[in-house]
């Protein structure tokens, strides 16, 4: 794609009619599926970004509306709508027209256009794939407007009487004859648009959800989301650690250089996770680049250099490697420059090599200066790198003598093991459950023929955060990395994998997330290939069963069980008096169990006769071992009925805030993440 950014209304030489943009869509905005439905409304956003960037606009609304159609305004300038040289027809009508007319128009070369991958394809596209689109422009105190039908002018622009405010608004209609689906995801639009607004500090986007009436104090679904934040991407480090313990505030610094605008945030945390995200004109660079390589050398010179100068690192000493100084950190770096290359697989890997240096010697420079004015947070990253340093030898080291003793080869499967019939490793399930008690339930519950039981006991695993070292020397996980047939270090080899899925399935509480941690952990550090493959799931058991009379439901969040109860037609008063009954004691209850909830202030449903049927029970599982094996196997292991989330690392930010999320002591955001992911088999990068 030609840079944009450098061409003026008089210089747009070839101007193309939108038929190509209907016969192929996919060659303009990727796909027709639900990702290019999307794409509409990113392409017609980044225009309002770029006047955003540009320093002429501060508030952009999206709204998804009732009738299908989706706006978008900004108080920019508004689009020109003088008559464009050579066609005479106003410029307004030529940018949505004609292909590749996305420019800069009126000869603006402030700020830095977007361009590259699927991004800035112009909005002339989104109008080739919209039934029907109108612009409007707030410009000298006029309303000018012009409609449009699959890409056409259905009348010429006129102006529509007198304006007080200035800025743009297209609203647009997608054709429902291009894409596979009409359906936009609010989910996505915000994450999309949060991220946006982080990148893009001091401006406000508000998204409103028009489509379905509700009342407007829905807290569950709420329709009007505002983002704005004074603190960019230092906002945005704060939210991706916000489940996480921190060391010091987000480090924020942002420089001018002759190759490009550099901004840097960055903060460690107290975990083995690194999380660094890259950006070039707001474009998520998924695959890195010069910007990000700048950014690594910068961060292990500077903090290698400070060492030294505190004589923490002695001069004999080896540096602290790259990976080092990157655990526990979260960053997110962004750039903006003329004309931005975009390479690799997906086209997301900044390929202008000058902005490695650019990077460099901002961080160089900036970083040291912060860790010279903030001794006491320099002091606690260092050790920080410094731990790592130690784990990562000591791990080498009992990986090393683990593989040298032999201690997996040869070695018969684990006894408690319950294993399946099929040797078709491509039929297998193996459930990883926390407890002989769930355990129990679990091996009576389970489909033998395919489904493998292999408890573990949560006491030996559950010390603090083991370190990986550690790990390895466990025999728990030594069972399960014998289960699994695969090896480990030099001896691994995937093709022995034996089950197909391997399925994590612990309790909802404190203990359960640890192991789920630990688990998690290793998965990551020493099989990433078996989640890159998308062979590990975390199981969903249900928070709730809720029962009145026969009819028996189970509920997976509490959004679920809302709308059992409004079904039911219990209102919302009602709701606040209906009391959580303690569990029934059926099933593979410890004793240890009984006599908590026989302490515990029990109280009967109080919920008034609903409409009809009896009195509703609402019964929140605490434990897997609160379930019968037959409600076991109904709820979480049957495949026709369960819910399991495939943890993936495509999407290497979604999936670090979902590891952080789900392992995290918080329970609220943990309730939250579920509630979102917990239909169906779920990736965790969607
Ligand atoms: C171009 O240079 C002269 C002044 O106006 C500049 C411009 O085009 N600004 C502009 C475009 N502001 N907002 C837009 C825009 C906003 C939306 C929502 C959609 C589109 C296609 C453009």
């Amino acid at each position: 794609m030609a840079a944009a950014g450098k061409y003026t209304a008089e210089q747009i030489q070839v101007l193309e009619g939108l038929e190509p943009v209907r016969k192929r869509p996919g060659m303009y905005i990727g796909s027709t599926d639900v990702r290019g439905l999307h794409h509409l409304v990113w392409e017609i956003v980044d225009n309002a970004i770029d006047e955003a960037m540009a320093g002429h606009c501060d508030h952009i609304t999206v709204m998804l509306q009732a009738d299908g159609g989706v706006s978008v305004e900004d108080n920019g300038r508004g689009i020109p709508v003088d008559l464009h040289p050579t066609t005479k027809r106003p410029a307004l009508e030529v940018v949505l027209t004609t292909l590749h007319a996305g420019g800069k128009f009126g000869g603006d070369d402030s700020g830095y256009k977007v361009s590259g991958g699927l991004h800035g394809v112009g909005s002339s596209v989104v109008n080739a794939l919209s039934k029907k689109m109108r612009a409007e422009v707030f410009r000298d105190g006029k309303i000018y407007m012009q409609e449009y039908a699959r890409g056409k002018p259905v009348a010429d622009m006129k102006t529509m009487g007198k304006a007080t405010k200035h800025g743009t608004k297209i609203t647009f209609y997608p054709d429902d004859t291009i894409f596979d689906t009409m359906e936009f995801s609010i989910d996505a639009i915000l994450t999309r648009l949060r991220q946006q607004a982080y990148l893009t500090r001091g401006i406000t986007i508000a998204v409103l959800d028009e489509r379905e009436k509700r009342p407007e104090e829905d807290k569950l679904f709420p329709r009007l989301y505002r983002f704005h934040f004074e603190g960019g991407i230092a906002s945005y480090v704060a939210h991706l650690n916000e489940s996480k313990e921190r060391i010091g505030e987000p480090i924020h610094f942002e420089k001018e250089q002759p190759e490009g605008f550099v901004e840097v945030a960055l903060q460690y945390t107290q975990t083995f996770q690194e999380h660094v995200a890259s950006f070039a004109n707001n474009i998520h660079t998924i695959e890195g680049g010069h910007h990000m390589t700048g950014f690594k050398s910068a961060l292990t010179r500077t903090i290698n250099a400070y060492a030294r100068s505190q004589s923490i690192l002695k001069e004999k000493d080896e540096n602290l490697t790259a990976d080092d100084v990157r655990e526990g950190l979260t960053a997110v770096i962004s750039v903006r420059l003329k004309d931005p290359q975009f390479e690799g697989q997906t086209k997301s890997k900044l390929g202008n090599a000058e902005m490695k240096t650019a990077v460099e010697t901002v961080v160089n420079e900036k970083l040291s200066q912060y860790f010279e004015e903030h001794p006491s947070e320099g002091k606690d990253i260092i050790a920080k790198c410094f731990l790592a340093a130690r784990a990562r030898l000591a791990a080498r080291a009992a990986r090393d003598s683990v593989i040298r003793k032999g201690a997996l080869e040869g070695m018969t499967l684990p006894g408690k093991l319950a294993d399946c019939s099929s040797r078709d490793p491509s039929q297998c399930e193996i459930f990883i459950v926390e407890g002989d008690s769930a355990g129990g339930s679990a091996k009576q519950g389970r489909n033998r023929e395919f489904q493998a039981i292999l408890p573990l006991r949560g006491k030996i695993l559950n010390v603090e955060q083991a370190r990986l070292d550690k790990m390895l020397g466990n025999n728990e996980i030594k069972s399960l990395i014998i289960a699994l047939g695969i090896g480990i270090g030099d001896v691994k080899d995937l093709t022995k994998l034996r089950y197909d899925r391997i399925v994590i399935m612990t309790d909802a509480d404190v203990d359960g997330a640890h192991i789920r941690t630990l688990l998690l952990t290793l998965f990551f550090r020493y099989f990433p290939e078996l989640i890159d493959t998308g062979h590990i799931y975390i199981a969903q058991p249900p928070l709730y069963k809720i029962a009145r009379g026969k009819d028996i439901r189970y509920a997976y969040t509490d959004e679920q069980k809302f709308n059992v109860l409004k079904e039911w037609g219990i209102g919302e008063q009602d709701l606040e008096e209906t009391e959580e009954v303690a569990a029934d004691t059926e099933g593979m209850q410890e004793a240890e169990e009984n006599f908590d909830s026989l302490t515990k202030e029990t109280k009967k449903s109080k919920a008034p006769e609903p409409k009809k049927g009896g009195k509703v029970n609402i019964q929140r599982y605490k434990g897997l071992g609160e379930m019968n094996p037959d409600q076991l196997w109904d709820t979480t292991m049957d495949p026709e009925n369960r819910a399991m989330l495939r943890v993936t690392n495509d999407d290497a930010e979604k999936a670090d805030l979902a590891f952080t999320t789900l392992m995290g002591p918080e329970v609220a955001p943990r309730r939250k993440f579920i509630q979102t992911h917990a239909k169906g088999v779920k990736n965790l990068d969607v």
